[in-house]
This record gives C-alpha cells, structure tokens and sequence, in this order.
C-alpha cells in the first residue's frame, strides 16, 4: 500500500528533469516517514486505527474507519447561517498516512430566484440553515446515528435563550454500491464501496433542504443539497411563460424558479497554504489519425484569485506542488460539477463586476482564504468585501486556497410535485488524483500494478 511523502521539491527548468528530480526525492523521503499518528479519537465503541487526530473546539469529531481499512476524521459544528460546517477534514487511506484535505467545507449561499422576477431569496443570509431552522433528526430520517449538539434558537445563541441540544446531524455508514470489478484472466477481483455519510435538514419557508455530505472508502467528497417539502402557495400565477400548470387542467401554474446553491471549500491540502489551482482543458485538434481524431490536452496553472466557467472536458484541480505521492506526482483532488444549471447569482447581476479573469456567471471560483469571506452573496463582513466578485477583484495569488462551486437546479414544478415534493438533489464531487500512487485499498494480487501492467497468459 502506498503512504504518501512529503518533499522539497527542487524546481527545474525542464520537464523532464523535474519528473527525474522529483522521483528521486520522492525516493530518498520514503525512509524518513512521519511519526506514527497520535491516539485517535473513538467514535461510539469503534476504536479506529490510523485515524487523524483532529482537536475540535464544539463537538467530539467524527472518525469512522469504512470497512475497507480507510478512515474519515473531521469536526462538526452547526453555523446559525450556514447550518452543517465540516472542519479539518482528514482522510487516512488505509495502511497510509493520516492526510488534511479541507480546512472547512459548508454551503455558502442559496439563492432562489423566481422566473418572474417579482421574488427572490437568499437562504443562508437571510434566513440561514442553523438555529431554530435546523431540524431535529427522528430514526426515519436518519438511519444511522443521530448526533446532538446545542443549537440556539437564535444566531451564535449570545442573545437570547430558548437553545437546546437536539438530535440534528446524521452519521450513517452506508453501501455505495459497486467498486470495481475486474477479471484479469488470473484472478477476478471485486468490491463494494462503503461511504460516511453526514447530513442534516433544514427547513427554510415552505422548502426543507438536505445539507449533505458522502464520504468514499476510496477518498471521493460529494456534497449535495437535496430539496423536498412543498411549492410555495405564494407562487402561483396563470402565465405558461413562468410556470407549470399543477393544477386541474389549464390552472394554477406554479412559478419556475432556480435554487442556485455555491458551496464554499476551504482546502488544506498539503497543509495550510500550500495549494496550487489547475485547470485541465482538451480540444480536438481537427486532425484525424489512422483510426480515430486527436485530441489535445494539458494543465493551466491558475495562480491568481479569479473565475472560470464549465467547458467541455474541463476540469480543475487544487494541487499541493510540493507533496508527492510514491510515484513522485504532486497529491491533489479534482473538482467534478456533474449536471449543473448555469446561473449568475441576482447580486452579481444588480453589481457586475467585469475586469480580467472575472465572470459575473461562473461555475467556479478561486480565492485566497480570508475568515470573514464566508458567503457568496450578501456577505455580512461588508469590509472584505460583498461576494465572490468582490473577494477575487484584486487578484491576489493563490496559496491558501477557497473554491467557490456554483451547481444550479431550474425547478419546473411537475404535477407529482405536489404533495410532498419528491427530493430533488443538486451537488458536486471532490475526487482525489495522485493521492496514492495505486488506488486505495489495493487487493494483494494488485499490488504489483504501478504503471503499464507487465503481460501475462
Ligand atoms: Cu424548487
């Protein structure tokens, strides 16, 4: 099983060099691995092995070791605006050493625009996720454990009373279905994925909304917001150009509307400031070879705060240069949108900003960690700044890296909308990339394939 080292990395001028250089020092530090982890924290009566230690300041951290060996370690607490925020996320691959992947990761804003323009909300700032808005979890809703903390009935709880510890967040390890399956003519390996998965709900107006967070046995973060509970009865109108009629023949159309969520990731790969950007494109070079077209392909280094929009085979990945993996590749994780509805948020409409490497509508965003940038719009910290447009106008370089993920869902209500709402979900994954240097929890016969497989029968 590969462990991960840590490495100076010697910059070079040539590519080439620098693949040599680093698989050299890569080499060296395997024999000056880091002590082994300190005591880990217990999770109900499981003693977990390997686990990070992680020193949280509200509520005993959450450590699960899935079943394939690898362990998840993080804090938790509950935001009177943002509801569920995760701290020190910490992922231990099995038989490896404990890794920091997020310094904190929580929704940062919830906008929900009406396409008739006569309403529009903003959840997270206006409302908030927390407080008296975050509900109580009964063994229906959560099937694993329920976990109590104490929510005050209003904002950080320093005015007023009326708080209490209440069952608000569910911990449930869970099947994730199939991991691989591979018959290589000497052996046929395969496996089931098992996920840590957390979650709470919110209940905001007539909406109820899932805050929740999937985390793999192979190292993957997924983050979605799920939405149930019922159409506003408010918005309703009788114009096919806004809405969808739900009711009995050409009646009651319910307004369309958007749920546009961004979610704020603060990284700490690598350790706090230590993050690099990269954004991976590839395009058809209109060249067609003997049997199929080429397509070419590479990184950009993003190295300043800015925005950047979904494009065909796009991606990004926050890099952290100067630690390797046992191939000697830099450790990093990739930010995977799925299916997302474009959106420009309605405060960067009203305030465009303009200006190089900044979009009003994006679907990501970079910017250098700062505490109080906290929300995507309506940032209550008028000082540093309003939003995200705000935040990366002047362009300062990236190290301590946030990733601002905007995932848009276009509700057209249907007639089974009605009565509850079936979920709707809305997310994105963080997928690791040179984490390892083989994938995590490697069978044995496996354990040989590093590179181009040697032929065998
Ligand atoms: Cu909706």
């Amino acid at each position: 099983m590969s462990e991960l080292s840590r490495g100076r990395r010697v910059l070079p001028a040539a590519v080439a060099a620098a693949i040599i250089v680093a698989l050299v020092v890569a080499a060296v530090l395997i024999v000056e691995r880091a002590a082994p982890a300190a005591p880990a924290p217990r999770s109900d009566d499981q003693a977990v092995t390997g686990a990070a230690a992680v020193d949280c300041a509200e509520n005993e951290p959450i450590a699960r070791q899935l079943a394939g060996g690898s362990t998840w370690t993080m804090c938790w607490r509950v935001d009177a605006s943002r509801g569920l925020v995760l701290e020190d996320v910490h992922f231990t691959p099995a038989g490896a050493r404990p890794l920091q992947v997020l310094a904190e990761l929580s929704i940062g804003q919830l906008e929900v625009p009406y396409d008739t323009g006569v309403r529009n909300t903003e959840d997270i700032t206006t409302q908030g996720f927390g407080g008296s808005h975050m509900m109580s979890l009964t063994p229906t809703e959560c099937l694993g454990e329920r976990l109590e903390t104490y929510v005050p009935k209003i904002g950080d709880g320093s005015v007023g009373g009326g708080g209490a510890r209440r069952p608000v967040l569910c911990q449930e390890e869970r099947d994730g279905g199939l991991a691989y399956r591979s018959d290589d003519g000497a052996s046929t390996e395969v496996a089931r994925r098992t996920e840590l998965r957390l979650a709470t709900i919110s209940k905001v107006g007539w909406y109820e909304y899932v805050s929740q967070y999937t985390f793999g046995s192979d190292g993957t973060i997924r983050s979605d917001l799920g939405a149930t509970g019922d159409l506003s009865p408010e918005d309703y109108g009788d114009d096919p150009a806004y809405g969808w009629p739900v009711g009995p023949g050409d009646s009651d159309y319910a307004t369309s509307h958007s749920h546009n969520a961004v979610w704020r990731v603060h990284w700490a790969l690598g350790g706090p400031g230590g993050q690099a950007v990269e954004q991976y494109d590839a395009a058809p070079t209109g060249e067609i070879g003997p049997r199929s077209p080429l397509v070419e392909g590479g990184l950009t280094r993003v190295t300043h705060e800015g925005t950047a929009r979904a494009a065909d085979r796009r991606w990004w990945r926050v890099v952290s240069p100067e630690v390797l993996n046992e191939d000697g590749h830099p450790i990093s994780y990739q930010v995977e949108l799925g299916a997302t509805t474009p959106f420009q948020l309605t405060q960067d409409h009203k305030h465009p900003d303009g200006g190089e490497g900044v979009d009003d509508g994006y679907t990501i965003a970079f910017s250098e960690a700062d505490d109080c940038q906290l929300f995507a719009t309506s940032n209550k910290e008028g000082a540093c700044g309003a939003g995200v447009l705000d935040f990366v106008r002047d362009r300062a370089p990236l190290s301590d890296v946030v990733t601002w993920v905007a995932v848009g869902f276009h509700h057209v209500a249907r007639d089974e909308d009605q009565s509850p709402m079936e979920m709707h979900w809305q997310g994105f994954t963080l997928t690791p990339r040179d984490l390892t240097a083989q994938r995590v929890e490697v069978p044995p016969s496996r354990e040989g394939v590093n590179g181009r497989p040697a032929p065998h029968h």
